[in-house]
């Protein structure tokens, strides 16, 4: 892939490792390196972006191997619980696992839904895992540009299985799906998808509906829940990726159904990749990510402009005393973008 971005070259100081320099510890599984590149994929300064950007150019070739794991479901359905055991379960099995986080609703008052590191113990503890809290607030789709990038980073740092965790409330899981190979929604035993405040186009999304708490007294009611789970999805639309999305129980506290699951992904992988839709997925999340890039590119452009800005304050005012049509002030607004 050729350099586009003549501006790369100029970022350099004295102290600061430049980005080729950063690779390659990063790539010879550096983790401070990793954080590094991740401090750098979320930061906001200028410098720092253009540093970015070059990194992730020079990540790609080394990027792309790894399994990207989504998983969602409402605060207190085990989350964190689970990626705890499941993380833990893959560092036995050889693998190298990164934790990611989605979360645009987090801020450094309220810390991120990884926060909760006691919840994941064992795992922050593990020299084969590594886990990344929630970049601070900031749009869903800033947030997701930077879970995208460090996404790459974290596989040219060789990690073999991403961990992508969100909340399962809102917009971000959509955007987690556009993002990773599986889909995993966690749920709870009779609580009723209500109650649960899932929506169903999140439940459609899943390529694994995986009921948690599954033990003591509540092993009964996972299994009935995870019955009724399987019965209404047959009347879901069917994937275009020819999955049929499964039913599974486990718990993360008692670590049971935890290999069932890695399982069911090494299953899912192995059936996308005979199919030729495991690439042509990625292939589609590239394109979706191009797209969505522009938008938010121009938008940033927008507001970067002081004479848009200041012609925007003006069209404002107009639109809120109805002098201007809505629609035709938008026009005029986003036309200074092109003068
Ligand atoms: N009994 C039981 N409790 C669990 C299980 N998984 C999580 N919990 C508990 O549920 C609560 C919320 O778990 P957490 O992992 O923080 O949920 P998150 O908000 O989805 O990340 C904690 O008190 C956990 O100990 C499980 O498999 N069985
Ligand atoms: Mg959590």
């Amino acid at each position: 892939m050729q350099n586009i971005n003549p501006n790369f070259k100029k970022y350099k100081s004295a102290e600061e490792p430049t980005a080729k320099e950063l690779l390659k510890e990063l790539v010879q599984g550096n983790r401070a390196a990793l954080s590094k590149g991740l401090t750098l994929v979320e930061s906001k300064k200028a410098e720092h972006r253009l540093m970015a950007e070059e990194l992730i150019h020079l990540a790609l070739p080394h990027s792309g191997k790894s399994v990207r794991v989504g998983i969602t479901g409402v605060p207190g359905v085990g989350k964190s619980t689970f990626i705890e055991a499941f993380g833990n379960y893959l560092t036995e099995q050889e693998k190298k696992v990164a934790v990611l986080a989605i979360d645009p609703s987090s801020n450094k008052n309220r810390g991120s839904i990884l926060g909760d590191k006691t919840r994941m113990y064992a795992l922050s503890q593990n020299k084969n895992a590594f886990i990344r809290p929630s970049p601070s607030a900031g749009s869903l789709g800033g947030v997701a540009r930077k879970t995208r990038e460090s996404i790459l980073l974290c596989e040219a740092a060789g990690f073999d299985v991403i961990l992508i965790e969100t909340v399962g409330v809102g917009q971000s899981e959509t955007t987690v799906k556009s993002m990773v190979d599986f889909f995993m929604l966690l749920m709870l035993a009779g609580a009723g998808d209500e109650l649960q405040g899932i929506k169903r186009g999140i439940m459609e999304m899943a390529d694994l509906l995986l009921v948690n708490k599954a033990d003591g007294d509540n092993t009964r009611k996972a299994k009935l829940s995870a019955a009724e789970y399987k019965r209404a999805l047959h009347l879901f639309p069917p994937n275009n990726n020819d999955w049929i999305p499964r039913v599974q129980t486990c718990s993360a506290l008692a670590k049971t159904g935890v290999k069932e699951c890695w399982e069911l992904i090494n299953e899912f992988e192995n059936q996308q990749k005979t199919k030729g839709y495991f690439e042509s997925t990625r292939n589609q999340q590239a394109i979706n990510w191009f797209e969505e890039s522009i938008g938010e590119l121009l938008l940033s452009q927008f507001k970067q402009s002081k004479k848009a800005q200041t012609n925007f304050q003006l069209l404002r005012t107009q639109v809120q005393n109805g002098k201007i049509e809505p629609y035709a002030a938008a026009q005029n607004a986003v036309s200074f973008l092109f003068e």
